[in-house]
């Protein structure tokens, strides 16, 4: 086993990478911006280094300055967490070359499956369901014409070199195409550097059901659990949940053994996603995620197996510990992204001092979060506070702890989208569990959002108003004294 590890990552991934690591022994080593020198992820490590400034580009992505300090620490291993470089194929390769163990797939396999099209031909070759569509990237509009006809609108034109979304155009008719593809193909390019763009058939309503799999260096995959992300909004998750609530045991075996075809096709190691879409009783390939996702705790949760630690067993030789029949799904888990963002002025980011923090916490209750009371959201980076995690029995005791966990939660200083989930949890769609990727827009969540968000505000609903100050003049005091405090801290550093 590796004896020390760095998390080339911030925040809540870092800490949950290095209590995995703590509990196996091994030492951790984190880097970290300018911006979160005092960040708890900073703190929880054996080892911190400071590697440059808040801007990302300059930081968290600065491949050379990553591997200086791994080089420089001794650490066998790197985790790059979720995000970052945790799907760049370069920066997999260039730890390959110095040796050092880079804790997620071959770089190779990175690279492959960051082509959606090379992708697809893998998956037709590997028997695995594909919607209709090219086999090839598209350039010319009449060629276009021809096989979106043949396909039958709408249609879906996606950049090869796209991911989450970003490279997508729904094409409805004929007269739409040529346009559609030009400004594709230009946006393509831009973004990626790789203007490949291939059609697909379009699926208007679907749900996105992916399943995790783990894949040891010597041919040994297992599927674990079946997770729905269809709650998105603007390709950005909000709410997962595992199982997916259209979920039988046949369909749970035929979908995870197509996820393990993938793998095979692919020569995957190490954790993994494989995204469907499903619809009308069908589901078809999406893609592979490369990385261990955001939402990986529901599987933890449902499974009772610690992703990350069979990723660090996997990435030092060792073989999987798992078999296929003792892999078996209990309960029900959700999990609710607590951002740092305002739904009542289209999710927009709410950096700033978080003054009071509780946590929920509780029977059947996880939150993996970084930060803690007085800590700075930075607008250098995402939004997010923490992800917070329910188990229960069955969906419905998971969705009535899910509503008592977000009555408890207690964050004051910035504006969350906690009166979003608690909005979704609320509604009867969401209840019987009828999902796809329009939900939000569907069922006017963001009106419910405005009712919560009143309606807490009224009745005291909320764990948070009982800190509120209830007289005005004890509030400004409260205030002042704050705001008196964190001077003296800083003249102290
Ligand atoms: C699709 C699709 C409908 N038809 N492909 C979104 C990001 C990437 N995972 C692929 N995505 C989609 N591909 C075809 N042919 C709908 C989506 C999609 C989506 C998929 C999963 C979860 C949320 C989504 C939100 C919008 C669109």
């Amino acid at each position: 086993m590796f004896k020390k590890v760095l998390v080339a990552n911030r925040g809540e991934i870092a800490i949950r990478v290095m209590r995995a690591c703590r509990e196996l022994g091994i030492a951790t080593v984190a880097v970290c911006s300018e911006a979160d020198k005092n960040a708890l992820f900073a703190k929880y490590a054996d080892e911190a280094y400071l590697i440059g400034p808040a801007p990302s580009s300059q930081s968290y992505l600065d491949m050379d300055a990553i591997l200086d300090v791994a080089k420089k620490t001794g650490a066998e291993g790197i985790h790059p967490g979720y995000g970052f470089l945790s799907e760049n194929a370069e920066f997999a390769r260039r730890c390959e070359e110095e040796g050092i163990v880079f804790i997620g797939p071959p770089s190779n396999v990175i690279a492959e499956m960051g082509s959606k099209i090379r992708a697809r031909n893998l998956m037709i070759k590997a028997g695995v369901p594909v919607l209709p569509g090219t086999k090839d990237a598209i350039e010319d509009a009449e060629k276009a014409k021809t096989i979106a006809d043949e396909i039958g609108y709408p249609v879906l034109l996606k950049a090869s070199a796209g991911g989450g979304g970003i490279g997508m155009k729904v094409v409805n008719s004929r007269e739409e195409l040529a346009n559609a593809l030009n400004s594709t193909r230009q946006m393509a390019g831009s973004a990626f550097g790789d203007s490949s763009v291939f059609i697909e058939k379009y699926v208007t309503e679907p749900r996105h059901i992916e399943i995790q799999i783990l894949a040891d260096s010597y041919g040994n995959i297992v599927y674990l659990s079946d997770r729905e992300c269809s709650i998105q909004r603007r390709h950005q998750k909000l709410i997962e949940e595992a199982p997916s609530p259209i979920m039988t045991p046949e369909l749970r075996a035929e979908m995870g053994e197509t996820a393990v075809r993938v793998a095979k096709a692919i020569g995957y190691v190490n954790a993994g996603t494989v995204e469907f879409l499903y619809s009308k009783g069908k589901f078809y390939f999406l893609e592979v995620n490369t990385r261990l996702q955001v939402e990986h705790g529901v599987t933890e949760m449902v499974t009772g197996i610690d992703l990350v630690k069979e990723q660090l067993r996997i990435a030092c030789g060792k073989k999987l510990g798992l078999r296929q029949e003792e892999i078996v799904i209990n309960g029900h888990a959700i999990e609710c992204r607590i951002n740092a963002e305002d739904p009542l002025n289209d999710f927009a980011p709410s950096p700033g001092k978080i003054r009071r923090y509780r946590s929920a916490g509780g029977p059947g209750v996880r939150v993996d979060s970084g930060v803690h009371m007085g800590y700075t959201i930075s607008p250098y980076y995402d939004s997010m506070i923490s992800k917070l995690c329910v188990w229960g029995r069955t969906r419905q005791e998971a969705i009535s702890r899910m509503e008592r966990a977000l009555y408890e939660y207690v964050v004051m200083g910035v504006t969350t989208n906690i009166p979003f989930h608690k909005a979704v949890m609320r509604n009867p769609v969401f209840k019987k569990g009828d999902l796809t990727t329009n939900f939000i827009e569907d069922h006017n969540i963001l009106e419910a959002v405005e009712e919560v968000v009143k309606s807490d505000a009224a009745k005291g609903a909320t764990l948070a108003s009982a800190f509120e100050p209830k007289d005005k003049k004890v509030a400004a005091i409260a205030a002042a004294v704050e705001s008196y405090v964190s001077m003296a801290q800083k003249t102290q550093r």
